[in-house]
């Protein structure tokens, strides 16, 4: 064991090393304050404003509040990269997107790369959360690192990765009690990293090495994707077949092994499973190998918006009515229920298709306040009621916690009357469809029109 290696290991075990965290984002800032309550933390981000805030002990995310920036006195929130100079180790957390055409976008983790290479000294220990492909670590941060450096990854400085698991708002599930698996370059640097991890998480998994932690990241997200796809697909099967798949998943969650339910939706959002999958087919391909699942997945996935759109034509159509020219109300702007993020939402693209086709559309949203589509705003109408007056037709496309509560209400109420309404999300009991024609997606038996009292 080299010096450098050892005192990385006392400085765990003391208490007195320095974590620098690069990125400060809905991962960065959870592994940033969760080290802080045990070492002097150095959190690095490009942002000005995420450090002003910070250092005004201001939140930037919903579910993290002020009060627990304000008590994290050992974060020291800083855009001068210098600052990370003093670290022992270096955690990167930074977003890794898809470009046009499913390419992943490794800048951010490039750019990372390039910030801590050039300062990085003998003796600091570099980790990567960021999800990518197996190989990232090695082939792409490592080399940056090296060659800002003038340093030799292993001989001078350690390398680990260790996929990020934050579920953004979840309750149960904390930075601090979701195991957390890491891979280094050697078994000793594994060792590190997982010392150092587990003063902070209750449990750490080591693995062979980086390529294998960063493809156990891939499994996960990849088996959500292919999951939602198959009952999307089967949704769309079932619809036709007079089955209702929301009764047909109720059933076979009855099977006490080898099931786990997943639900059909208008798509699949966020920054996750539409996202990390096609790092894995892109990589896939350097082999020669083209993973089917993965492709097929997302293309399911991705014709679900315009499903329900074929879905609202076809309920307008019962009322004898034109998609083009109608009012339809998008309920639900989130990618997912109770959450305030719209990235890769489908409601999106539920919007586009709608437009695309001729109608009028307006938005709400009980967490986003606007979203822009096709180069246009759309401004969450401040009440709900008076949105279901205005519509002809209304897409549940979120079930969020708000709408469970009050659309029944305003069916019983008979604001929904003579009017369309598809539920992509089974949120609307199909007992109150009286007066109103209710679509639910991937149910075969969708309540027609009760009665045509309007
Ligand atoms: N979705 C469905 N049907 C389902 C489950 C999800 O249509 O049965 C849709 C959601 O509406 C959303 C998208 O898929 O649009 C993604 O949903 P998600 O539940 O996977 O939520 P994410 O994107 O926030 O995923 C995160 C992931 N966490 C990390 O990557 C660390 C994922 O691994 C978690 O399993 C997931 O949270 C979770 O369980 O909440």
């Amino acid at each position: 064991m080299k010096e450098w290696e050892k005192r990385l290991l006392d400085v765990v075990e003391n208490g007195s090393a320095v974590i620098g965290v690069v990125g400060l984002g809905y991962v960065g800032l959870p592994v940033a304050l969760s080290f802080a309550r045990k070492y002097r933390v150095i959190g690095y981000d490009i942002d000005e404003a995420k450090i002003e805030k910070l250092r005004r002990g201001e939140t930037y995310i919903s579910y993290i509040s002020s009060e627990e920036i304000r008590g994290a006195s050992n974060l020291y929130p800083t855009s001068d990269a210098s600052d990370l100079g003093e670290t022992d180790f270096i955690i990167i957390t930074v977003p890794t997107p898809l470009k046009a055409n499913r390419v992943p976008d490794l800048s951010y983790v490039r750019a990372a790369g390039e910030t801590v290479g050039s300062l990085l000294r003998v003796g600091q220990f570099v980790v990567l959360e960021s999800t990518s492909f197996p190989g990232t670590t090695e082939e792409v941060l490592v080399p940056i690192l090296e060659k800002k450096s003038g340093l030799r990854a292993v001989r001078d400085f350690g390398v680990a990765y260790s996929p990020e698991r934050i579920d953004p708002g979840n309750k149960r599930y904390r930075f601090e009690n979701t195991p957390k698996v890491v891979g280094g370059l050697t078994p000793l640097h594994t060792e590190i990293a997982a010392r150092l991890y587990s003063k902070v998480v209750e449990r750490v998994v080591k693995v062979s090495d980086a390529r294998t932690a960063e493809a156990v990241k891939m499994l996960e997200n990849i088996f959500r994707n292919v999951n939602i796809a198959l009952v999307n697909e089967l949704a769309v099967i079932f619809e036709k077949m007079g089955i209702d798949i929301w009764e047909v998943i109720e059933a076979a969650k009855t099977k006490p092994f080898g099931f786990m339910a997943f639900y059909p939706g208008p798509g699949v959002g966020g920054h996750c499973i539409p996202v990390d999958p096609f790092y894995m087919s892109y990589k896939a391909k350097h082999y020669d190998l083209i993973p089917r699942f993965i492709e097929l997945a997302g293309e399911v996935n991705e014709y679900m918006p315009i499903h329900v759109a074929n879905l609202v034509a076809k309920g307008l159509q019962q009322r004898g009515k034109k998609l083009w020219g109608a009012r339809v109300a998008v309920l639900g702007l989130a990618y997912k229920r109770d959450v305030d993020d719209a990235r890769e939402s489908p409601s999106l693209k539920i919007i586009e298709e709608l437009v695309e086709r001729g109608a009028e559309v307006r938005v709400h949203d009980p967490f986003i306040e606007r979203v822009v589509v096709g180069g246009r705003e759309y401004r969450s109408e401040p009440v709900l009621d008076e949105l279901v007056e205005w519509a002809e037709a209304l897409v549940v496309a979120v079930d969020h916690t708000y709408y469970r509560e009050r659309l029944p209400r305003i069916a019983v109420e008979g604001l929904l009357r003579g009017k369309v309404v598809v539920d992509t999300r089974n949120v609307v009991p199909k007992s109150l469809g009286k007066g109103f024609t209710l679509i639910r997606l991937g149910d075969g038996r969708s309540v027609e029109e009760q009665d045509t009292g309007d």
